[in-house]
């Protein structure tokens, strides 16, 4: 789809957080908004949105696209009134970096017995462990997209042994690729880390429950599998990880997002011993990498360029 459009105002509807600086990079090239003066408005001709509240993008007959401004599209997808033009997603070099950073060091800490060594110190405790090579210990990736394969890239690097798995084939140098339902288990067996970085779909949402924990390979390096989540709460299942960890089924995870976030404070995942959260900051959002990268591809789009990276709502990422 094309645009002959020119300077289309743009809407800025962000919930969760302070807008400010996402409005000072996008308002220094184009009239943004922050809300609606009446129950339409023709002037508007791109949304980018974090959570928008339902319904609201309906009422702007004249628009063009949508930009996420996260990888994810979840939230976008969940107003059912979404009107039906092209919602774009983020691909960034940046986020793409920052979340490789994060499977890195969550990965290295499970691997090199991170938790061992903190609990021990607190004890003022001379202990050690066997401790297996990156060789030795496998890493499967669900999801093998933009991050997912980025975050195979690394491990690659560092020496471990990956595996990924999708929805449709794929072949990446030096990683076991597993697709589909079919793929799902051996995928699961030959894994000890398992890192998420699905989008969450109505294909996907609870995947990680305990059926899926209790297929992963039991007879590790490791003395048990570890968990790292930063793909999207409503992918797992928290009764079922903390199942899973006090049936010593898994041994240790990495938590980035939640079925609800914020997290509530009586949740019993913060003071699990062997469960680390973070709160949702796997990957950020710069608005001064990504604004930049958003007004390109409107400036693309209005001198006749495709949108890339536009997602599948059919699929749902
Ligand atoms: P992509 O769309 O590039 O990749 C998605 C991957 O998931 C693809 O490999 C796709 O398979 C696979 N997939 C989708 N559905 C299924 C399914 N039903 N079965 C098996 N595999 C499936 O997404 P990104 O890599 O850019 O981002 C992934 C997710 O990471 C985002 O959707 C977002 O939720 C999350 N995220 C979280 C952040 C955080 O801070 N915690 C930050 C950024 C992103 P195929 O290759 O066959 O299409
Ligand atoms: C994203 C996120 O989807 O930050 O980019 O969660």
């Amino acid at each position: 789809m094309t645009c002959t459009a020119g300077n289309g105002r743009v809407l800025l509807s962000i919930t969760g957080f302070d807008p400010t600086r996402w409005y000072n990079i996008l308002s220094a090239r184009r009239a943004v908004v922050l809300e609606l003066d009446g129950p339409e408005d023709p002037s508007i001709e791109y949304a980018v949105v974090w959570k928008q509240p339902r319904g609201l993008l309906k009422r702007l007959p004249n628009l063009k696209a949508i930009f996420s401004i996260g990888a994810g599209v979840d939230h976008v997808l969940a107003d059912p009134d979404l009107p039906d033009v092209p919602v774009v997603r983020v691909v960034s070099q940046d986020l793409t970096q920052r979340m490789v950073e994060y499977v890195v060091w969550r990965v290295l800490d499970h691997h090199r017995q991170g938790l061992f060594y903190r609990t021990h110190q607190q004890q003022k405790l001379w202990r050690s462990t066997p401790q297996p090579v990156a060789g030795e210990t496998s890493v499967g990736i669900m999801g093998l997209g933009a991050l997912g394969s980025a975050a195979a890239g690394a491990m690659l690097s560092l020496g471990f042994a990956v595996n990924g798995w999708s929805r449709r084939e794929k072949s990446i140098d030096g990683v076991t690729c597993y697709h589909g339902d079919e793929g799902l288990t051996p995928f699961l067996a030959a894994t000890d880390i398992l890192v998420v970085l699905l989008p969450l779909t109505r294909a996907t949402r609870g995947i990680i429950d305990f059926s899926l924990l209790e297929r992963l390979r039991q007879n590790g390096h490791l003395g048990g599998p570890c968990l790292i989540n930063a793909g999207r709460g409503g992918l797992q299942r928290e009764a079922d990880i903390l199942q899973a960890l006090d049936e010593n089924i898994l041994k240790e995870a990495s938590l980035d997002v939640f079925e609800q976030e914020p997290l509530d404070p009586e949740s019993r995942l913060w003071t699990h011993p062997r469960i680390f959260i973070t709160p949702h900051i796997s990957a950020t959002s710069q608005p001064d990498q990504l604004g930049p990268e958003i007004l390109a591809q409107m400036e693309d789009f209005e001198r006749g360029e495709p949108l890339r990276n536009v997602v599948d709502r059919d699929a749902g990422y």
